[in-house]
């Protein structure tokens, strides 16, 4: 039924989901902001300048374009310092087969991340070469959950966006794949992810054939 399957990296691939958590936290509280889980949720996907507005908008003091640049800075040289220790142990489970399953189906298979520090994290895996198509942060204007990412990669694979399925953890990312046209398998709790057309615990629980 589709002729790709289109991922996500971070909290689909890998749990550096957890690593932005940890590393925007702890700018967060260098600032006197408040920080939690529930509030991370809506950080995810959402690109590095982005995530920092609505970490700042929680406070009330304004800050110069200057300091904004630096406090991003500091927040991404943490983050690099915990990726720098992945290995390919750290590719989830499940995540191997569904992209074989995929493999063996004949389907071109994407990968869209808004992130700056996809590749590093793709080499740190030892799986970049399971990617027909890497769409990252260079290659386009707006982050989710604006549906141009999952787009470029369709279009990279030479395929129609209403062939695609899209995978994703995050709130802007299913909205993302789903105002690009796409099928949407949202990959934690039915209750975040309201807008995903299929919802499963992990990605040991991905089987193509269900969607
Ligand atoms: C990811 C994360 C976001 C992060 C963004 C930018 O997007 O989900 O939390 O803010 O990348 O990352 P960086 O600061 O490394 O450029 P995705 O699309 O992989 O989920
Ligand atoms: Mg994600």
């Amino acid at each position: 039924r589709y002729k790709a399957v289109i991922f996500d990296l971070d909290g689909v691939i890998t749990d550096t989901a957890h690593y932005h958590y940890l590393a925007w936290k702890r700018l967060a509280e260098s600032e006197g902001l408040p920080f939690d889980e529930a509030f991370n949720e809506h950080l995810k996907g959402v690109d590095r300048m982005g995530s920092l507005e609505l970490i700042l908008a929680q406070g009330s003091r304004s800050y110069s374009q200057e300091e904004k640049l630096a406090l991003a800075d500091a927040k991404n040289r943490h983050y690099v310092e915990l990726i720098a220790t992945m290995t390919p142990a750290d590719v989830l489970p499940g995540v191997l087969d569904a992209l074989a399953e995929v493999r063996a189906a004949g389907m071109g298979i994407g990968l869209a991340s808004v992130s700056k520090n996809a590749f590093t994290v793709l080499d740190k895996l030892g799986i970049r070469d399971r990617f027909d198509q890497v769409v990252d942060a260079a290659l386009i204007a707006n982050s989710k959950p604006h549906p141009e990412i999952f787009l470029t990669a369709a279009r990279q694979l030479g395929v129609d966006p209403k062939d695609c399925l899209g995978v994703e953890d995050a709130v802007a990312g299913v909205a993302s794949i789903k105002d690009a046209g796409m099928v949407a398998v949202g990959v934690g709790s039915p209750e975040v992810l309201t807008r995903a057309d299929y919802v499963i615990p992990s990605m040991a629980r991905f089987r193509l054939g269900d969607y």
